[in-house]
């Protein structure tokens, strides 16, 4: 976990996470890549802490949230190995990974994926949580619940029903088969796509350079604005939550989240013995 504070705008390495400032916009580049970026507690809090960082920086006006430029896995999702193996929610509120989307969200300055790579479960979520997405034409997006028998969370579809419309995110919730940088763009999720040499300047022509000419406190303002609008057809009793909590628990205490779990690190089919009567159809 990185303690340290910036001071001026010079670069600082933390455990896992490399933050630049680079003309008022901070550059958090993922470091773990021999672990593919999973989001591990330790990667989570280290982006985390840089968010905040540059949150608390008086002249910062963006965060670039990035792999290498060269990564072929942009993140490889939720550390697999520290999912709990059973009877507590996988993905609850207080989670590292759900914490993250939360310091993303709250961040008062707009945060932007620069996606190279393929991008997989958490870290699509990561990338849909994110303010804008830019990706290199050879990114992909996937998002894999339904891949490990996990329950995904309310707050988590919620946001991929936002930004791609409901029947494109129940065919990537449902199938979680990758979808590519130009589909992505089709579907407005991504801003902007393009060969990785070029990405660093479409990033900075139209994106970062325009902020940087904006009022900061107009687009603070805006982004707080954006982020309690795009969820404020969310209504739901609380009758309905605890239903669909309920669903959940079923799901992460059954059978087919472990497999899931063991197939991935056996290198093996997981083989879902799940059947739909196993779910109480009176929480329908
Ligand atoms: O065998 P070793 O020890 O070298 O380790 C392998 C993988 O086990 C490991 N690894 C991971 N470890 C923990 N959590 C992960 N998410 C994870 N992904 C990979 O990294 C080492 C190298 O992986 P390998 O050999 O498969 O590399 P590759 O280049 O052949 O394939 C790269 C990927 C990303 C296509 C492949 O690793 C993969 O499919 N990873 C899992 C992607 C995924 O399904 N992520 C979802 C995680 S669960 C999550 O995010 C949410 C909770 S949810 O599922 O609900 O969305």
């Amino acid at each position: 976990m990185w303690a340290g504070k910036v001071s001026g705008k010079k670069s600082t390495t933390m455990s896992l996470v490399k933050l630049d400032f680079i003309d008022r916009v901070a550059f958090i580049e993922m470091q773990h890549t021999k672990r593919l970026n999973c989001l591990s507690k330790d990667l989570c809090d280290d982006v985390a802490a840089a968010i905040k960082t540059a949150g608390s920086c008086d002249d910062c006006v963006a965060i670039v949230i990035k792999a290498p430029d060269d990564a072929k896995v942009f993140s490889a999702g939720h550390d697999i190995n520290e999912l709990p193996k059973g009877t507590r929610d996988p993905l609850c509120f207080n989670t590292p990974m759900e914490r993250l989307f939360q310091t993303v969200e709250n961040s008062p300055l707009p945060v932007i994926a620069y996606v190279t790579g393929s991008v997989w479960g958490g870290g699509c979520d990561l990338c849909v949580t994110c303010d804008m997405i830019v990706a290199s034409d050879d990114s992909t997006f996937a998002i894999t619940p339904a891949k490990l028998g996990i329950p995904y969370n309310i707050s988590g579809v919620m946001r991929f029903i936002s930004a791609l419309g409901i029947n494109k995110a129940r065919e990537m919730f449902f199938t979680a088969a990758p979808i590519t940088a130009a589909e992505a763009y089709n579907l407005r999720l991504v801003n902007h796509f393009a060969p990785r040499t070029e990405l660093k300047k479409i990033l900075n022509e139209r994106i970062l350079d325009n902020i940087r000419k904006n009022s900061i406190l107009s687009v603070v303002c805006l982004k707080r604005q954006f982020r309690v609008l795009s969820m404020s057809n969310a209504k739901i009793s609380p009758e309905i939550y605890e239903a669909l909590e309920s669903l959940r628990t079923v799901i992460y205490n059954g059978a087919d989240y472990l497999e899931g779990i063991h197939s991935f690190f056996e290198k093996r089919t997981p083989k879902f013995t799940g059947k739909v009567t196993d779910v109480n159809r009176s929480l329908f």
